[in-house]
């Protein structure tokens, strides 16, 4: 049986969006007169806390930056102004999809199979993306985008992930999720969910257990994927016959 529905996580699964989120937090703590500059192997450590607005607390809070004494109460508000530079640079067409994502969710929802995101980004994040990405252009119903705001608690807490599947109203056994972090594995496992994780550039250092696979990425004709553990080493793309015959074999 093919699976029912794909779940697919956003920020480092669909897209390498990280790098923007990034230079988003700068750009704005720089105009607000911050003295703050998240290098990447800062925010690779930052990214432990999932949610831009929980990462800002927790960087105030545990690395004791020089900062101005309302700094907490204006939280908010550098959050706020950092998904406006985030969609400003989306739209600015500085991001690709990562290989094989397109491909699989066009292949998937020409065969009926239900596609979701879940994600603990912001929905004007997601929106942001989806604007500037024709190819998935409706092929992800509104209903079935799940975000930070919908949730009480982040991944890795499951919730994000058991919203999404009572929306989609399929089995968890049914589904697979997608996922580039221990953060969202351990999130989609607490959910029933199998797991395919195909690390990016600030989760390749982690680990997976419990992945059903972990690849490179998605895969391209032209340019197959990487195995690094589970299902798939002797497939090339991840499509609908390969996840048909990997969760058989689960
Ligand atoms: C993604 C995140 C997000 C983004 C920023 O985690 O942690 O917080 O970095 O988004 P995942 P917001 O890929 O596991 O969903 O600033 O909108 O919170
Ligand atoms: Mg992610």
């Amino acid at each position: 049986m093919p699976p029912a529905a794909l779940i697919f996580d956003v920020d480092g699964t669909i897209a390498e969006t990280e790098e923007l989120h990034r230079r988003a937090f700068n750009e704005v703590f720089r105009g607000a007169g911050l003295p703050w500059d998240w290098d990447f192997e800062l925010y690779r450590a930052l990214l432990k806390v999932t949610g831009g607005r929980e990462r800002i607390l927790h960087f105030i809070r545990t690395h004791q930056p020089p900062s101005p004494a309302d700094i907490e109460d204006r939280v908010a508000s550098l959050h706020a102004a950092k998904n406006a530079r985030y969609a400003e640079l989306m739209a600015a067409g500085a991001l690709q999809l990562r290989p094989g994502v397109a491909r699989l969710i066009a292949e998937s929802a020409r065969a009926g199979i239900k596609i979701a995101i879940a994600t603990t980004t912001s929905r004007a994040n997601v929106a942001a993306l989806l604007r500037a990405t024709p190819a998935l252009a409706g092929l992800i119903p509104a209903q079935y985008i799940v975000v930070g705001e919908d949730v009480a608690r982040k991944k890795p807490d499951p919730e994000v992930y058991a919203i999404a599947l009572q929306r989609l109203g399929v089995a968890a056994e049914t589904a697979v999720a997608f996922e580039d972090s221990r953060n969202g594995l351990l999130a989609a496992r607490a959910a029933d969910l199998k797991v395919i994780v195909t690390p990016g550039i600030y989760t390749g250092h982690e680990t997976f257990e419990g992945a059903l696979s972990q690849l490179s990425d998605l895969g391209e004709p032209a340019s197959p994927y990487r195995h690094l553990a589970g299902k798939g080493r002797d497939d090339r793309l991840v499509d609908v016959g390969a996840l048909t015959r990997w969760m058989a074999a689960a």
